[in-house]
């Protein structure tokens, strides 16, 4: 009896360590990411990919996904990056990237990239964008942590 007591508190750790949120969201040529909204638990594990399901080139119609810290919004996120340089190449200058949880790369036509991240322990909203120039204002979602 000890020893099934044992074994299932094992498991119910081993399903703890291995669980976590599957998250995949594409952008397109019409500046749009297909999920505006998602929810995670506080503290699991995220892997988040980002899909480019576009045609037109990286370098006018690249995208990224970069979610934010809590209480930085979206918008003003992405006028300061781009006041701060940004650019097609390099949408997400190195002097932004403290109000910033995760990132993925920039994406081109038909690729994709995955970031993996824990949760933040803070249950709330956190706010998501893309820095490609001129993108904030219409590729931005929200992050809630239950
Ligand atoms: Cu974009």
């Amino acid at each position: 009896m000890k020893i099934n007591l044992f074994l299932s508190a094992l498991f119910a750790v081993m399903v703890s360590v291995t669980s976590g949120a599957e998250i995949v969201i594409t952008g397109n040529d019409t500046m749009q990411f297909d999920l505006k909204a998602f929810e995670v638990k506080a503290g699991e594990k995220v892997s988040l990919t980002l899909k480019n399901t576009g045609k037109l080139p990286k370098i006018a119609m690249g995208h990224n996904l970069v979610l934010l810290k809590k209480g930085v919004s979206a918008i003003a996120f992405g006028q300061k990056a781009m006041g701060a340089g940004a650019n097609a190449t390099n949408p997400l200058p190195d002097s932004v990237k403290e109000d910033v949880i995760a990132s993925t790369k920039l994406l081109g036509p038909g690729e994709s990239d995955t970031v993996s991240f824990t949760a933040p322990a803070d249950p709330g909203n956190y706010e998501y964008v893309c820095t490609f120039p001129g993108h904030f204002a219409m590729m931005r979602g929200t992050m809630t942590v239950k």
